[in-house]
């Protein structure tokens, strides 16, 4: 006979559990409730602490979205802008909140002193950085929060809209775009980012309510890789309509405020074969213009 069937068990009585999320926490973003001793939001994966804050009218850091195709060059922006504006002292002092919000500048700064660019960024919300930090700004302390969103979900939200609540919520609340434009695919002739970000723009104009009037959010237009488009390098406002007609018209027309920029956080990029994978590296890390469109868009929140 098998003992083991009849032995008796003793089972942890895990019931009390049910206590700890009787006062569920909501998501400030999506409306989702999490256990209160929940990191993230189960559903969209936001740290709840910062969801929370950002769903508080009053003082709720504003939120900076950095939206553009995957592989524009969107994380390795945010890791290196982070990481300089870390090294400010005095009177111009940045700040982060929470250890979360280091995630992406350690993240950046591994990957690049080991040779490499950090890998793509996934779709999963649950993987997704989250900056959370304050600067000194023309006379007052400015919170920020600058979530990485990963490309693919901004294509997802364009191509149908309803398909992601926390793109279309983040989209909602921020309060500037910075929208990534890939400078060595442009100036390849590769139309393909002029189109995405036209369709960006148009989606970004939707949900800011019905035609006209011009949209108020400031917004960047940023080339990035521009170690890879020499000429455009200065002269962000020379090269952008020239690389970009389709957005830089449709900016003309719908926008209120918007600026151009060149960026680059290497000066030159390699390759290198794995089997069939191919892997690109920095042949030197050489940040270029990475503060100006940040301090543009801080500039002109009001
Ligand atoms: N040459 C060059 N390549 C870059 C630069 N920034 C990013 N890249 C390339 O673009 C890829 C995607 O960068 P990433 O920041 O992950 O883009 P994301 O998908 O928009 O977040 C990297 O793996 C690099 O190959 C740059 O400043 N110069
Ligand atoms: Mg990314």
């Amino acid at each position: 006979m098998n003992n083991s069937l009849t032995a008796p068990a003793a089972l942890p009585l895990t019931s009390y559990r049910l206590v700890q999320s009787a006062s569920p926490i909501e998501c400030g973003l999506c409306g989702e409730p999490n256990g209160k001793n929940a990191e993230r939001c189960r559903h969209c994966g936001a740290p709840l602490v910062l969801s929370q804050q950002l769903a508080n009218p009053k003082n709720a850091p504003r939120i900076l979205a950095v939206i553009g195709p995957p592989e524009s060059g969107k994380t390795c922006w945010i890791g290196l802008w982070s990481d300089i504006m870390a090294r400010r002292s005095g009177h111009d002092v940045y700040n982060t909140y929470g250890a979360f919000s280091v995630a992406i500048q350690h993240h950046v700064v591994g990957c690049l002193s080991r040779g490499w660019f950090p890998p793509a960024t996934e779709e999963d919300p649950t993987t997704w950085f989250w900056l959370h930090g304050s600067t000194h700004h023309r006379k007052r302390r400015l919170q920020f929060v600058v979530p990485d969103i990963a490309g693919r979900a901004v294509t997802a939200a364009v191509e149908a809209s309803g398909s992601q609540p926390l793109v279309a919520g983040l989209l909602q609340l921020c309060s500037a775009i910075l929208l990534t434009l890939d400078g060595e695919r442009l100036a390849a002739g590769d139309r393909a980012p002029d189109f995405w970000a036209l369709k960006a723009l148009h989606y970004l104009a939707d949900l800011s309510g019905p035609q006209p009037p011009a949209v108020a959010k400031p917004l960047a237009l940023v080339l990035t890789k521009v170690d890879r488009c020499e000429p455009a390098r200065d002269f962000p406002d020379l090269w952008l309509p020239r690389l970009a007609p389709a957005t830089f018209e449709y900016c003309r027309r719908r926008w209120k405020e918007w600026g151009m920029f060149c960026i680059s956080v290497a000066a030159g990029a390699g390759f290198q074969r794995f089997g069939a994978h191919v892997r690109s590296f920095p042949t030197r890390v050489e940040p270029f213009g990475l503060e100006q469109p940040f301090r543009w868009v801080l500039d002109r929140l009001r």
